[in-house]
């Protein structure tokens, strides 16, 4: 089952849009089988941004994503990396259609407030940077015994 990275950026966090954004997920039918709160380390940005090291914003993207806890997560599901990059919205917030996460809740680039991996190999990648395998629950939804 194909699986992503998203990551609730500092500023996703410090603005309280964690269950908004999870719930997002959620009511679209994936699903969260990893997730915890982490500071990252500059190590971990810098790796995790290594494609973008020489690109002028480096060093302010490495600053904002280590100032705080960011919300990691692991969601599996169908076409869940291409899909959740639809639902995240374009990465300049003033380009994201109205009805993505960064179109109704964010304004400026460099404080987007969310991370989805762009392929399924980079999805690979991040997943194992950020998460060791025994902190993965693979499980299968079964709302009926919940409820009744
Ligand atoms: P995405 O997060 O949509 O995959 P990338 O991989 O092109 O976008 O960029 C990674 C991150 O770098 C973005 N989420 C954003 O926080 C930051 N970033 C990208 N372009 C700029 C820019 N022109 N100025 C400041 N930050 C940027």
């Amino acid at each position: 089952m194909e699986r992503t990275f998203l990551a609730i950026k500092p500023d996703g966090v410090q603005r309280g849009l964690v269950g908004e954004i999870i719930g997002r997920f959620e009511a679209k039918g994936f699903t969260l089988v990893g997730m915890k709160l982490i500071t990252a380390t500059r190590e971990l940005a810098e790796q995790h941004y290594g494609v973008h090291k020489e690109r002028p914003f480096f060093a302010g993207l490495v600053n904002f994503i280590t100032s705080g806890p960011m919300v990691a997560m692991v969601w599996e599901g169908d076409g869940v990396v291409a899909s959740a990059r639809k639902i995240i919205g374009a990465t300049n917030p003033l380009n994201s259609e109205p009805g993505t996460i960064r179109g109704d809740l964010a304004v400026n680039v460099g404080r987007n407030i969310i991370h989805g991996s762009d392929a399924v190999e980079t999805a690979n990648e991040e997943i194992s940077l950020w998460f060791k395998d025994e902190e993965l629950s693979a499980w299968t939804p079964c709302l009926t015994p919940w409820i009744v």
